[in-house]
């Protein structure tokens, strides 16, 4: 990997203006690598545009406001982080006009289609691959660059938790702390800030709790109506998966979000099996215990679909 950090660090030294993106419904990883590359390359005096084509939450790290919505701009080089282009929704048609694209990601299955590829599974962030590469590059790492890759790191890792938490992932996180990142308001800001309304909300959802297979499967569906009720969007709920695993004996926790009339999203999580290729199998993607697809239908009928195939998983059966 030492070539490949060479190559992209002369990449990033070589073009003027870039363009740092990102994927739909934006979560601490992808924000974190925005800001922290914004950072980066602002320090090195090169013209920078961040943009995320849905609306980011309010953390409160260094730049934040100037992640822009879509707009039309005239810049060289696209940085696409922690996705494909494919995955970046209404950007997809600026990114393609780019002269040059850089790929940064962690995604199993990136099929490195970018100018340059920097595409890592094992690590456990894109911000792990930042961390790594301005390691290399000999830069400070102040607050304005350690905070949001921490940020990046807590989130993907779900605080630490996961099982893509390793040695490597305590030593970045603590250098990062020397660097100036705040765990304890980290922590608060991305797991203890929740609105009233989504606790109220959670609390209905969390009685819809479906198990099979004596708990090693355990599931929860939601319909439009049922966030509709509760005034919820959809896309800002992807965080009930957390609360899907956590039930003793779950192997696989599936979350089904049924984001408008017949499209539904859905989560896989595992920390012992391969979910990714019953994601794959529906046609999504992601990584080997952390995974997602979306089917188009009646939210019943693809639950019935999914939790059959899930369950011949469970009892080691041919998808
Ligand atoms: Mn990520």
């Amino acid at each position: 990997m030492v070539n490949k950090q060479a190559e992209l660090l002369a990449a990033l030294a070589k073009y003027d203006r870039y363009l740092i993106c990102s994927h739909e419904n934006p979560d601490p990883d992808s924000i974190g690598s925005m800001l922290a590359m914004y950072q980066y390359l602002r320090r090195i005096g090169k013209k920078v545009w961040m943009m995320c084509a849905d609306p980011i939450p309010d953390f409160p790290w260094p730049n934040m406001s100037r992640i822009l919505p879509f707009q039309d701009i005239d810049y060289q080089t696209a940085i696409i982080l922690d996705c494909e282009p494919e995955r970046t929704g209404k950007l997809l048609p600026l990114i393609k006009k780019a002269e040059v694209t850089i790929n940064i990601d962690h995604h199993k299955g990136n099929p490195g289609s970018c100018t340059i590829n920097y595409i890592d599974p094992e690590q456990a962030a894109t911000c792990m691959i930042l961390y790594q590469l301005f390691k290399t590059a000999g830069i400070d790492l102040d607050y304005g660059i350690a905070q949001p890759l921490y940020a990046g790191i807590v989130g993907d890792t779900g605080g630490f938790r996961h099982a893509n938490t390793t040695a490597e992932v305590f030593a970045a996180a603590a250098d990062l702390t020397t660097c100036g990142a705040v765990p304890s308001v980290t922590a608060q800001v991305l797991f203890e800030s929740k609105p009233l309304e989504f606790m109220q909300f959670l609390g209905y959802a969390l009685a819809k709790l479906n198990t099979k297979h004596y708990r090693r499967l355990v599931w929860l569906a939601l319909a439009e109506q049922d966030f509709a009720e509760f005034g919820m969007d959809p896309r800002w709920c992807d965080q009930l998966i957390d609360y899907v695993r956590m039930v003793k004996g779950c192997e696989v926790a599936i979350l089904f979000r049924e984001m408008a009339p017949g499209i539904v999203r859905i989560g896989f999580r595992s920390n012992s099996i391969d979910i990714h290729q019953l994601a794959v199998h529906f046609g999504g993607g992601g990584h080997l215990l952390a995974a997602g697809a979306q089917m188009e239908g009646e939210l019943s009928a693809i639950v019935e679909e999914v939790i059959n195939a899930a369950s011949k998983l469970l009892e080691g059966e041919e998808l």
